[in-house]
């Protein structure tokens, strides 16, 4: 992994959907261990705080889209704490609900065009957040931040993406809840999409590892959005979307390990974690034990293999 200083930056984001609890996130991973986790794997580990939101969050008229205003006023603050970050050091956002990878990924991606290298998103979800104002029947806009920065129209009133990623440049993983028009999208954009039966099929290490080779050929960098309902809800119970036949432990240690040996992660999203719905602390030590993984935590040395 780049560099040896990590950057925690709390943002508490629960704007993204009508179930509160995921802005107790930040302090929940702080709870768990995450800073002690991260300096025991030899990192320099900076917590720089909570992002502040906005100071008077805009008036939320009731509507289609749920409280569009604040998100994007999310979106430019934590843009910008982005591409604060960056620079110094590897970011990690500790999550609020999945709504803040508006920002997060816009301001990851001015960093990466500024360096003249292309960002890849691995994208760990059951579901593929690719929605668009328009497009969304929930009206919940944690479920557009890939509309978003792949620089789909409708979000009028939310900063301009200014360095739009490829849709080819993004993966998905672990996909089992998708609704039509973003079946139509992903198919329409040729996206890589890897839904739970690929992984029954052929495990999870193969795709991934196809993947990981395209992001090296390309000298890319990449950015990693680890949504809590990746992981079945058996062992990650606090979501507030619980949807069934998750990853399950040893499939996303294993990701994580592969991430890890791969050294082109740069930056990380943590969320969905809901603390209100947790059962003693058990989701949030889970996700705080796999970013260890990504961090180099391993149970032996080994060789350089590849999965494929
Ligand atoms: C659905 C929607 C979603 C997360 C639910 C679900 C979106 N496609 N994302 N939970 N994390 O409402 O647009
Ligand atoms: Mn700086
Ligand atoms: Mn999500
Ligand atoms: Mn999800």
């Amino acid at each position: 992994m780049s560099g040896d200083t990590c950057i925690l930056i709390g943002a508490g984001l629960d704007c993204g959907k009508r179930r509160r609890g995921c802005s107790m996130g930040p302090e929940a991973y702080r709870v768990a261990g995450l800073a002690t986790t991260l300096a025991d794997l030899g990192w320099h580990v900076e917590d720089r705080g909570d992002v502040p939101g906005p100071k008077a969050p805009p008036p939320s008229p009731a509507g289609q889209v749920h409280a569009r205003a604040e998100t994007a006023e999310w979106t430019r603050l934590l843009a910008e704490a982005a591409r604060a970050a960056m620079p110094d050091g590897f970011p990690i956002f500790m999550g609020g609900d999945h709504a803040l990878s508006l920002g997060t990924v816009s301001g990851v991606a001015d960093h990466a065009a500024a360096q003249g290298r292309p960002l890849f998103v691995l994208w760990l979800d059951a579901h593929p957040d690719i929605h668009n104002p328009e497009t969304t029947a929930s009206g919940n806009l944690h479920g557009t931040p890939i509309g978003y920065v792949t620089g789909q129209l409708g979000f009028d009133g939310f900063p301009a993406m200014t360095h739009p990623v490829p849709p080819k440049n993004i993966c998905f993983i672990g996909l089992r809840s998708v609704d039509a028009p973003e079946r139509a999208a992903i198919q329409s954009a040729g996206m890589r999409a890897i839904d739970m039966r690929q992984i029954d099929e052929r495990g999870i290490a193969a795709p991934l590892a196809e993947f990981i080779e395209e992001v090296r050929a390309a000298n890319g960098m990449l950015h990693l959005s680890l949504d809590v309902d990746f992981l079945d809800p058996a062992i990650a119970p606090a979501v507030g979307t619980t949807v069934p036949g998750g990853a399950t432990f040893r499939e996303a240690h294993l990701a994580m390990e592969m991430l890890h040996d791969s050294n082109l992660v740069t930056s990380l999203d943590l969320v969905e974690l809901n603390p209100f719905l947790d059962e003693r602390g058990r989701t949030a030590s889970l996700m705080v034990d796999l970013t260890a993984s990504l961090f180099g935590r391993r149970v032996f040395d080994r060789p350089t293999r590849s999965f494929s």
